[in-house]
Formats: structure tokens, sequence, C-alpha cells
């Protein structure tokens, strides 16, 4: 019996971890209540994700989401098919600092940081990724972030510029006006921890 149990719990647990990193497949995460503005109190994906939910209001303007992101360059992310009717995408390192971002996308309001954009940043590990209510931005001690722009293939996109730029996001401007829930769509996005390994070289003990 008591054998039995045992293998009956190692199944289980063998199935929760070959169904925690499914290969390719849809992993959706919810808000979960409602995701900070900072680094220190944004919502931790620890895991592959390909679509985040959520929603914006006007006293929550801005999520921020902490993801592991794939080397090169396979990361997109785009806010298409939202109910929210304007949107912003911002890409920060795992200081907080301004990486990419954009406001309207070649298609109109909605927003997309499209995989093999050359400002996005080669390699992967830890960055924050934002999505806000037009017109609601990220703010440093020292001021507005995204403040340089860049033109790739007729679309507008931001990159940090002073007087902010070189200061970790520590607030948002209030000016985000629209409501509604948002879902962005990602690729290039890993396992956290499945990263730290691959990427932490173990010190080779002597014998
Ligand atoms: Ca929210
Ligand atoms: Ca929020
Ligand atoms: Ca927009």
């Amino acid at each position: 019996m008591v054998r039995r149990t045992f293998l009956v719990l190692t199944t289980a647990a063998l199935l929760i971890v070959a169904n925690a990193s499914p290969s390719g497949a849809q992993t959706v995460v919810t808000e979960n209540g409602d995701a900070g503005s900072v680094p220190a109190t944004a919502q931790v994906i620890p895991g592959e994700v390909t679509t985040i939910t959520g929603t914006l209001a006007l006293l929550d303007q801005e999520d921020l989401y902490r993801v592991c992101l794939a080397p090169g360059q396979a990361f997109s992310a785009t806010t298409a098919g939202s109910d929210i009717a304007d949107t912003q995408l911002f890409l920060f390192d795992a200081t907080g600092r301004g990486v990419v971002a954009n406001d309207d996308d070649a298609t109109g309001l909605q927003s997309t940081l499209p995989a093999g954009l050359e400002l996005s940043p080669t390699s992967g590990g830890i960055y924050y990724l934002g999505v806000s209510s037009f017109d609601a931005d990220p703010l440093s001690s020292a001021g507005a972030i995204f403040t340089g722009e860049e033109i790739i293939d007729d679309v507008r996109y931001f990159v940090p510029g002073p007087p902010g730029g070189d200061l970790p996001v520590s607030e948002w401007s209030f000016f985000g006006t629209y409501e509604g829930g948002y879902q962005v769509t990602l690729t290039g996005t890993t396992s956290a921890t499945s990263f730290l390994m691959r990427n932490t070289k173990v010190p080779s003990r002597p014998f």
C-alpha cells in the first residue's frame, strides 16, 4: 500500500513536471489582482508565456510583468485584439532601465514589438514588460525615460533618452485615459529556472 501510494505520487509528480514546460504549447498567464508599476511590484512570470491577459483602468494605468527572454531576438509582444482601445508596450531590462517601446503599431492604436526588431535585446535573461493605457508613460527619478525615437518600416519606436533614460523606472505619468481588458501575445520567452541553469557556470570541484 505504501509502495503503491509512492508510485502514484511519483507518477503524479512526473506528470506535473512534464506539464510545467510543454514545448510549443500555449501558456496563458492572467493578471493576479493588479500587477504593479515598478520592478519591485511587477507580477513575476517564472515560466514560458505566450499570452498575458489583464485589465487597465483609471487608477490602474500600467501593469508590469517580469519575464525571462530567450537569447537572440525571438522576443515579440503585441496587444493586437485587445478590448482596450489604445495601448502602449514598454520593455525594460533587469535593472528596470528602458530598452524599447511602441505606442501605435502598423495597423492602429494597439502596440507591437516585433520579433527580430533591431532595437530589441540580443541577450536573454530577466526583463520587465510593461503595458499601459495611452498616454501613461514610465518615468525615472530624473524624468521621462523613452524620449528617443526611431522609425523602422514606417513604425515609430521609442528608446531611452534624456532626461530620465539612464535610470530605472520609478513611477508613471498619470495620463492613461483608456480602460478595458488587454491581451498581450508573446514569443521568445523561456523558463527563468532553465535559463539560469543553462547560463550559470558551476565551479568544478577539485578532487
Ligand atoms: Ca491591471
Ligand atoms: Ca497596475
Ligand atoms: Ca497606442
